[in-house]
């Protein structure tokens, strides 16, 4: 249980207490976007369920693109174990540890900034503590959301939580690979989709093989451009 956003429970953390601190983190959010839009950089908060293979596509990008000048924050309760797993497909990774915290909120990116020499970077991903619910409420001072859906979390996870859809400028419905072997519909998932995100987009990829990757990759730079915050060349 999270003691900064009670996980929705309004006994836990009131009503007015919850909106002063994403009234706080809201600051700290644009201090954040600040930094990015200063040394141009494009930054995506990836968020996704536990285990949907956030790390896996983060890696598989590094792989398709070792031009690309990528640096990372991987949040997690527990371990650093995605951060080294980052570094290791060379992307400039640290590591926050959140305790007890289900979502990385503004100020702890800010922290772990501190370690990052954005001057040095293209694009910056945020790989958000695995959970579908509270992430999508907090701010980082990313240009994009980016959902992680894997195949095998059923074709309903849209309308079951469509805070984290909504917030959503893609999703990326990760292991297609799998699909063979599974009785999933991606239809019925687009038509989810389409129900609860403002401008519905689905990639589908699969890091194993790398189908898919090329078409999120040429995403991000379309937007990466649109957003005027990268410059061509
Ligand atoms: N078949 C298949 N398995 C995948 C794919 N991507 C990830 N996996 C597997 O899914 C599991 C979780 O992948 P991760 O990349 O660690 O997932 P994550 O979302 O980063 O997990 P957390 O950070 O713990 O929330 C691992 O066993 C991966 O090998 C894929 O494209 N195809
Ligand atoms: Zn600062
Ligand atoms: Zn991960
Ligand atoms: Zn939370």
């Amino acid at each position: 249980m999270c003691t900064d956003c009670g996980c929705g429970d309004t006994e836990l953390v009131p009503v007015e207490v919850h909106e002063r601190i994403l009234a706080g983190n809201d600051r700290d959010a644009a201090h954040n976007r600040a930094h990015f839009v200063e040394y141009g950089v494009f930054a995506v908060n990836l968020m996704g369920s536990p285990g949907a293979g956030k790390t896996a596509l983060l890696e598989a990008t590094a792989r398709a693109r070792p031009g690309t000048r990528i640096g990372g924050v991987s949040g997690d309760l527990a371990t650093d174990n995605d951060a080294r797993r980052l570094s290791a497909a060379g992307i400039r990774a640290a590591s926050i540890t959140t305790g007890t915290a289900c979502h990385l909120d503004a100020k702890m990116v800010h922290h772990a900034l501190h370690d990052v020499a954005l001057a040095d970077l293209d694009l910056f991903f945020i790989e958000n503590v695995g959970n579908l619910v509270c992430p999508a409420i907090y701010d980082l001072g990313q240009a994009v959301n980016v959902v992680a859906l894997s195949v095998t979390e059923g074709e309903d996870k849209p309308l079951k939580y469509p805070v984290m859809f909504k917030a959503a400028d893609l999703v990326l419905l990760t292991k297609c690979d799998l699909l063979p072997h599974l009785q999933v519909d991606v239809e019925r998932i687009r038509e989810g989709l389409a129900k609860v995100m403002p401008e519905p987009r689905l990639i589908e990829i699969a890091a194993t093989t790398g189908q898919g990757i090329d078409e999120w990759v040429a995403w991000l730079e379309e937007r990466a451009l649109a957003s005027g915050i990268r410059r061509a060349g």
